[in-house]
């Protein structure tokens, strides 16, 4: 395999020359070494829920065996199968939330030494759940808030707090009619559990359900509550101006890298190295320099500028650049194969979460109490690994690429205000109204070493941008367009020249050259600002979200985080493209459903929620069917 073909970063590319020659294998290889894939896996009618089996059912409907020992059909395994994969996408920002949850409150209550820095958004949601606001106290309302957000951890009825804070109230009667509005996180994660398991839940249409339902559970106490609490935390992201590429690990200064997803660890490494940062220029570095990998990345990106190294794909070549001291990892995404990369240069691997544990690393426990006693011990242990840097085996790849970020919808809205300050998103409406934009599409998720690092999320993204089609993005794929230049004015040049000319005007108004032509708007969780846009651009049209001409894509989807962030936007009426297959084409039924496409199966996705799955490996079809679909929904709306 040529390496060229396995990413379009020349900085990794680059970097795997060097992993070749040092005999380091990494992700790239092995998932080479994985193929042909099973077709039962990737088919989804492979069942291991019991003991009589692993039974394997016909994925081609017609040759071999149609049932399993306990006479389970291929429908009812891929779609047991599809619930269990959307859990486990859920379950992660679930504990994301909860942690960040726990974080406030103990913060509120004087236990946890961090700071609540965004007191307008939590005075805007304490209003928005109906508390007195006037008179009360910041930790006061923080507790009040916190709590509020706890139940939707412990309510044995009612509908998911932070559900009806966020969503459009036409989306929940849709909801409603269908039986599915979640109530606390855990109990309906334990109900789908409870669904899959043997010898329980058969009805396909039901699991399907079951399915939307746990996608509402990841958009509101997932993304949602993850989101606006951070944002009480550590404040609402601004604009602000980065760097992109390997070349941000710099030679004369100890590096940091943090890596995952939990601001609350991320925040604390930053905030040690700014005060020991005398401690590097004691032992001959400059100072420090933290790098940002995945969503940790994201997260310290949107609120404090740090430079990106990498995205998912290549999270191993970043310690093979052999100038990193430290890499800090929490949860998600963490390849188990870092411990194996890191053995063979000076850097320590540091895992953090007392229940994520990774085999190979050091552990320093956060918790809310301890966390300035994490931070320091890890910028320490940093500190002390730079004299043990080989010289003889570093090698960073030159040159980085300027970016922007940092645009939450609070930060969107300020800057169309610049141009119409009574009525900040009527310039927008005005824009795509004229066709300016002709819809808006969020490139989200992931990099996959089965697809070609960064190619297919740049080659929609700038298939959409031609058509004049405005880009928002998060996750690893708005690293993919960091990197190749789409979050930076520059990009402009792959624009059509209304959009461009749209961008310019708004970024001139507000004293900057343009603004780029994919707006960043955070980390995975963050898909809640895409989904607040979404909801504002709504409600102020009069219209309900699955009326509006967007879309979501995510061309190189890896994690199951993807698959139920896209669920949660199929739910309000959003269509959704993937790149890489899920695993349902087992099952007729269950693919029918949601994509929609021709069957005798009566009821999709599309029907009960104006929105589907779009399966489509090839970037430049896949933007182009999500054009069609914009356009239609443009000829709707009497545009
Ligand atoms: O939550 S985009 S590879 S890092 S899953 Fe993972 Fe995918 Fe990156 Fe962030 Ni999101
Ligand atoms: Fe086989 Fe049914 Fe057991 Fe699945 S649940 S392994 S299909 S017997």
């Amino acid at each position: 395999v040529l390496i060229t073909d396995l990413t379009i970063d020349t900085g990794v590319q680059e970097l795997l020359g060097k992993a070749e020659q040092e005999n380091i294998e990494t992700a790239f290889q092995r998932a080479k070494e994985q193929e042909p894939h099973c077709k039962f896996g990737l088919t989804g009618v492979c069942c291991r829920r019991c003991l009589q089996g692993p039974c394997r059912v016909t994925f081609n409907g017609n040759k071999g065996v149609k049932r399993g020992v306990c006479g389970a059909t291929a429908d009812q395994i891929v779609a047991r199968n599809l619930l269990s994969l959307i859990v486990e996408g859920t379950t992660p920002h679930v504990e994301h939330a909860r942690e960040i949850l726990h974080t406030l409150l103990e913060t509120a209550e004087g236990k946890a030494p961090y700071e609540i820095k965004g007191k307008e958004k939590l005075i805007s949601i304490a209003k928005k759940l109906g508390l007195t606001v006037d008179g009360v106290e910041i930790d006061k309302l923080a507790q009040e808030v916190a709590l509020i957000a706890l139940q939707d951890f412990q309510q044995q009825s009612g509908v998911s707090n932070w559900l009806r804070l966020r969503a459009q109230d036409k989306s929940i009667e849709t909801w409603k009619k269908l039986n599915i509005l979640p109530s606390n996180a855990h109990l309906e994660i334990a109900n789908a559990i409870n669904k899959t398991a043997m010898g329980c839940e058969s009805d396909p249409v039901s699991l399907l359900l079951g399915i939307m339902k746990m996608g509402l559970v990841e958009g509101y106490d997932g993304l949602h509550l993850s989101t606006d609490l951070q944002d009480i935390l550590f404040g609402t992201p601004r604009l602000v101006k980065t760097q992109y590429r390997m070349g941000v690990i710099k030679e004369d200064y100890v590096n940091i890298a943090v890596h995952g997803h939990i601001p609350m660890v991320s925040e604390k490494v930053l905030e040690w190295s700014r005060k020991l940062n005398n401690e590097a220029k004691a032992l001959g570095a400059k100072g420090i320099n933290i790098v940002g990998i995945c969503c940790s990345a994201n997260e310290l990106l949107m609120r404090q500028g740090v430079s990106v190294a990498t995205n998912y794909a290549s999270q191993e070549l970043a310690i093979i650049t052999g100038a990193l001291e430290a890499m800090v990892v929490d949860a998600q995404c963490i390849m188990p194969g870092l411990a194996q990369v890191a053995d063979c240069y000076h850097t320590e691997l540091i895992s953090t979460l007392p229940n994520i544990k990774i085999e190979g690393a050091s552990h320093i426990d956060w918790t809310p109490e301890e966390a300035d006693k994490m931070g320091e011990e890890i910028v320490r242990r940093a500190l002390a690994h730079y004299p043990e840097r080989d010289q003889a085996k570093v090698q960073i790849p030159g040159g980085t690429v300027e970016a922007y970020a940092g645009f939450s919808v609070e930060q969107i809205v300020e800057l169309l205000a610049a141009l119409n300050r009574e009525d900040p998103l009527l310039p927008l409406i005005e824009a795509i109204a004229k066709g300016d934009i002709l819809g808006v599409v969020a490139i989200v998720g992931c990099t996959n070493p089965k697809v070609k690092q960064d190619w297919a999320n740049t080659e929609v993204a700038k298939e959409l941008m031609k058509n004049n089609v405005l880009i928002v993005a998060t996750g690893c794929s708005a690293h993919s367009l960091g990197k190749n230049g789409l979050l930076s004015p520059a990009g402009l040049e792959y624009c059509g020249a209304k959009l461009a000319n749209v961008l310019t005007a708004i970024g001139q108004a507000n004293g900057l050259p343009a603004l780029p032509p994919a707006l960043h708007m955070g980390s995975c969780v963050d898909n809640s600002r895409i989904d607040d846009l979404l909801v504002a651009l709504a409600d102020r049209l009069g219209v309900a979200v699955r009326e509006l001409p967007v879309a979501g894509s995510s061309p190189e989807n890896h994690s199951p985080k993807a698959l139920s962030i896209g669920t949660f936007f199929i739910a309000q009426g959003v269509d959704v493209h993937i790149g890489v297959n899920a695993p349902i084409t087992g099952s007729p039924l269950v693919e029918q459903a949601l994509t929609a496409n021709k069957g005798e199966f009566p009821v999709t996705t599309d029907e009960l929620f104006g929105g589907k799955l779009i399966y489509e490996a090839d970037p430049i079809q896949a933007a182009q069917t999500m054009i069609a679909r914009i356009i239609q929904k443009r000829k709707a709306l009497g545009l």
